[in-house]
């Protein structure tokens, strides 16, 4: 059943943030997030086409907590708007910031890096959290001439939600691999974004029932 799916060449998997933070032991663990790996490494392997993202913090970014003498998961109001406070993660550079040791790095085309401008957050691999500043992904997509945009990875309540919905917006097929997917889940924020995803337009799907 699974092995039968084999992606088009107008399809593309993004691999959101599978990095060391995000994994059990990391400065901003996601509970069992190290379980998507193995799930990923199967996934890729039905894709032609794989795109990796990877959260690249600058050192005291305005995400950070503790750049503002605040505790972690209070929320701050931005000259965008409101932003969770987070530890400390993913500062460029450090082994944080890497991908998880298992992760199968070789099918990656590119890496999207994202968060790097001090002031700024960037939970979606479209845009930076003042949903104006691109990241080039959508540029990208469209120059290789992808329509449909798989997702899996970190968190699936923040950077894989707004990246499927951003990837709706910017005219792409959207599909979110539920099982290839763990949440932070801060508030309900999982069920949440599970409503906010189908009212959208986005697909959910498990892995072993993708289809052609
Ligand atoms: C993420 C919070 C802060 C994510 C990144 O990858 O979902 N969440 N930075
Ligand atoms: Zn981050």
């Amino acid at each position: 059943m699974q092995q039968s799916f084999q992606a088009t060449e107008a399809e593309v998997l993004v691999v959101v943030d599978v990095q060391n933070d995000f994994c059990p032991g990391g400065a901003l663990a996601v509970r069992r997030g190290d379980e998507v790996v193995p799930v990923i490494n199967r996934l890729a392997s039905q894709f032609r086409h794989v795109i990796f993202t990877q959260d690249w913090h600058s050192p005291r970014h305005a995400s950070f907590a503790s750049t503002h003498g605040k505790k972690p998961f209070e929320t701050l109001r931005l000259a965008y708007g409101e932003q969770v406070l987070w530890p400390d993660h993913c500062v460029q550079g450090t082994p944080g910031a890497d991908f998880h040791p298992a992760l199968d790095r070789r099918p990656a085309e590119l890496v999207v890096r994202k968060g790097f401008r001090q002031n700024i957050d960037s939970y979606s691999a479209f845009f930076e959290n003042d949903h104006h500043t691109r990241t080039g992904l959508s540029g990208y997509l469209r120059d290789r001439g992808f329509q449909h945009a798989y997702f899996c990875g970190l968190a699936l309540d923040f950077c894989v939600k707004w990246s499927a919905l951003d990837a709706l917006q910017e005219g792409f097929r959207s599909t979110v691999i539920e099982d290839a997917c763990r949440a932070i889940d801060l508030d309900g924020s999982l069920a949440a974004a599970l409503v906010e995803l189908r009212t959208a337009g986005v697909s959910l799907v498990q892995s072993a029932r993708l289809a052609a």
